[in-house]
């Protein structure tokens, strides 16, 4: 795992490049949020899916990292006063705190537009494979994807929710990047659309267990800003017990899918383990 991220985060620096021109600062902002502690989780998914189909994992490199950008977008602009207003990610200060606000949101502006870029000048993937990456791209970060869950989180706000909007939350703004990259890999390793159904389905009970832990975690943490802003979660809506259960019922599920893949998962699992 640390040798693929070594191989992701030494593709990052060369892709953020410097720029001496006037507008400098952008490039200078995008890379304090990049080059910070992020767990680096959804290329290491791309490279993971690609790896199992025994392909080159160097071919998924560039999409993988066009996620990480999508990724470290939607976390700027989440800590927006104007969103959920956090002054920390990723063990410093946000970018709006780091540097003026407008920045922060043209900074989230260019991460996005940027990963369309990248995707378009990968190099050894045909025209077709880009295309079906784009199409992934939009699903997942789209309107009824990542953006949908933030609708959701943010129009919810301290409003008692049953468990299916919570789950509907989960769904789009966590879940829905992991089966992006999940997709990625299957386009890039140009597997047949059963698999890949497989495939998407293990990212999806992946990113809802990796949700329902994260709650976990936050649960007993009085100072978390889920709790201080009376945030929807798992263990609030179910109790800690059945959350528990029920997150470990889904990182089964996913591991099950995997199992009954007849490739080799090995990266996969170890992932699934680490992280859940
Ligand atoms: C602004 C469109 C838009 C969306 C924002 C990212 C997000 C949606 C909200 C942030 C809060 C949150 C709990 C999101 C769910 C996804 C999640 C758990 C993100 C954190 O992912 P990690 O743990 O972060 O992979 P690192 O920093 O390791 O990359």
């Amino acid at each position: 795992m640390k040798e693929k991220i070594n191989l992701i985060e030494s593709r990052l620096k060369e892709l953020i490049l410097k720029n001496s021109s006037y507008h400098k600062v952008l490039f200078d902002a995008a890379n304090y949020s990049l080059l910070s502690s992020g767990k680096r989780l959804r290329p290491l998914l791309v490279l993971a899916t690609v790896e199992a189909f025994n392909k080159d994992i160097n071919l998924g490199l560039d999409p993988a990292i066009s996620l990480e950008l999508i990724h470290t977008y939607s976390l700027i602009h989440d800590d927006l006063p104007c969103m959920d207003d956090d002054d920390f990610r990723r063990g410093k200060p946000s970018l709006h705190k780091a540097y003026p606000e407008w920045l922060a949101v043209l900074t989230g502006d260019y991460l996005l537009t940027y990963a369309f870029e990248i995707i378009t000048n990968t190099k050894n993937l045909d025209d077709a494979k880009k295309v079906k990456l784009i199409r992934s791209l939009t699903k997942y970060s789209g309107g009824n994807g990542l953006i949908a869950g933030q609708v959701v989180d943010l129009s919810f706000e301290g409003k008692e929710i049953g468990f299916e909007k919570l789950k509907f939350m989960h769904l789009n703004k966590t879940a829905a990047l992991f089966m992006a990259a999940i997709e990625f890999g299957c386009i890039i390793a140009g597997a047949l659309d059963d698999v890949t159904d497989k495939f998407v389905a293990f990212a999806k009970n992946f990113g809802l267990a990796f949700q329902i832990f994260d709650d976990i975690a936050d649960y007993d943490n009085k100072k978390s800003s889920d709790i201080t802003k009376n945030k929807a979660t798992a263990p609030a809506i179910l109790g800690i017990k059945k959350a528990k259960k029920l997150a470990l019922d889904l990182q089964k599920k996913a591991l099950d899918i995997l199992n009954s893949l007849d490739l080799d998962t090995a990266f996969l699992k170890e992932i699934t383990a680490k992280i859940l």
